[in-house]
């Protein structure tokens, strides 16, 4: 491996930090059932160890998001306790992310409902959670809005919009100085007629109505078929509009399968757009990477850990491209040439020179067996044993 090669991968693995999902390892399933694994997590502070394991094994991961509903059911209330465990484990609470899905009120939508009321409590809980975050020193609140409609004709689009932009700005304008709002899109489910932040284009307007400490959230499971990501973030980046990622593989439509799982390329070329920007531009963005996967078959810490080596891995490869040399190619429409230049440098296996930068940053080489060995999983296994009491709940039941 050349030098040059060496130091910017070792430069970007410096750089990488990657946010744990709280809800990644608890048990989840499909709307069809839920498969309990008994290490799975039942209580916040189980997912602040486990969090802690994986950031211990990979250096990567500083922070855990959080769900307020399902962490910190008291809310505020719940704060010091949540900053206790931070301290505990070493992982400090991450973005946090409101719940304005799940309640029986949100049947017909949340901020878009129909009926004031409805939208004024969603609006408290967001409100709540920008609170929240102030006391436990959390820069991003992050909603994900179910709100949409089944039927053509049940419910007008346009008036959804309004309250979508009221709503926002209000929540903008109770942000602190240094917090942002995140606006994540996804193109349908729950509701599958319309949702009302349907693509990335919705999520950038509302951001921009919100006011300037709003940005879009990619979450890349969040596409239709054949969408070209990477093009949706260069615009963002063009407009500087990208707050963050949701990461995640699919192969059909939201499957929360493991990072790269399916098209490793795609990942790649995301943060080519990415690095290329920070390198033409001379600006070191400041891009929340976080990963939202639900796994129900995989072990979850074990997922987690294989998420973020797969995100160092292809980070990795993205940065040893020649930025210079690919510019060059480009200019010149030498096509053949750039595309060999841009696609050698994702088939570089940058494995051994991660193993090297884990060795000098005391880390294991292997993290995922590093795990296996530790003995973590056993004792949990023990530990939780009794904890998954009512934790099944299956489908129309
Ligand atoms: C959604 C979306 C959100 C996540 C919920 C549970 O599909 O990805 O980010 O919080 O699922
Ligand atoms: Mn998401
Ligand atoms: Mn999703």
């Amino acid at each position: 491996m050349r030098t040059r090669q060496v130091e910017v991968v070792w430069k970007a693995l410096d750089e990488l930090r990657v946010e744990l999902p709280s809800w990644g390892f608890a048990n989840t399933g499909t709307r069809f059932g839920k498969f309990i694994q008994v290490a799975a997590a039942t209580t916040i502070e189980e997912k602040f160890s486990d969090a802690s394991q994986v950031n211990a094994l990979t250096g990567a991961c500083p922070t855990l998001a959080l769900h307020v509903q399902w962490d910190l059911p008291k809310g505020l209330e719940d704060a010091s306790k949540v900053k206790e465990l931070a301290k505990k484990h070493g992982v400090k609470p991450g973005s946090i992310n409101p719940n304005v899905f799940q309640d029986q009120e949100y049947k017909y939508g949340s901020l878009a409902n129909p009926d004031v009321s409805i939208r004024r409590r969603a609006l408290k809980h967001v409100h709540d959670c920008v609170a929240i975050a102030e006391a436990l020193g959390c820069r991003d609140i992050s909603p994900w809005f179910a709100d949409g409609s089944n039927y053509p004709g049940t419910q007008s689009i346009r008036k959804r919009i309004g309250y979508f932009e009221e709503g926002l700005k209000e929540v903008h304008a109770a942000l602190r100085p240094d917090q942002r709002l995140l606006v994540e899109y996804k193109p349908f489910e729950p509701a599958f007629y319309h949702t009302d932040v349907a693509d990335w284009g919705m999520a950038f307007l509302l951001a921009k109505a919100a006011g300037p400490q709003s940005f879009v959230l990619v979450d890349t499971g969040h596409h239709y078929q054949s969408q070209n990501i990477e093009q949706i973030v260069a615009w963002l980046l063009h407009h500087g509009m990208l707050g963050g990622f949701h990461f995640n593989d699919r192969r059909y439509a939201d499957d929360d399968l493991t990072l790269g799982s399916i098209d490793p390329y795609q990942v790649f070329r995301i943060f080519h757009e990415i690095l290329t920007f920070q390198a033409e531009t001379g600006t070191a963005m400041d891009i929340a990477f976080m990963i939202d996967q639900s796994h129900n078959l995989k072990g979850k810490i074990e997922a987690m850990i294989q998420t973020v080596c797969t995100a160092q891995e292809l980070y990795a490869k993205a940065a040893a491209v020649d930025h210079e040399r690919l510019q060059g190619l480009q200019q010149s429409c030498s096509l053949v040439d750039a595309e060999e230049c841009f696609r050698g440098a994702f088939w570089l296996d940058v494995r051994p020179i991660i193993a090297e930068w884990r060795k000098f940053k005391g880390l294991p080489e292997d993290p995922l067996k590093a795990f296996r060995d530790s003995g973590y999983l056993e004792r949990i296994t023990q530990e939780r044993r009794d904890s998954h009491a009512g934790a099944t709940s299956g489908y129309a039941q």
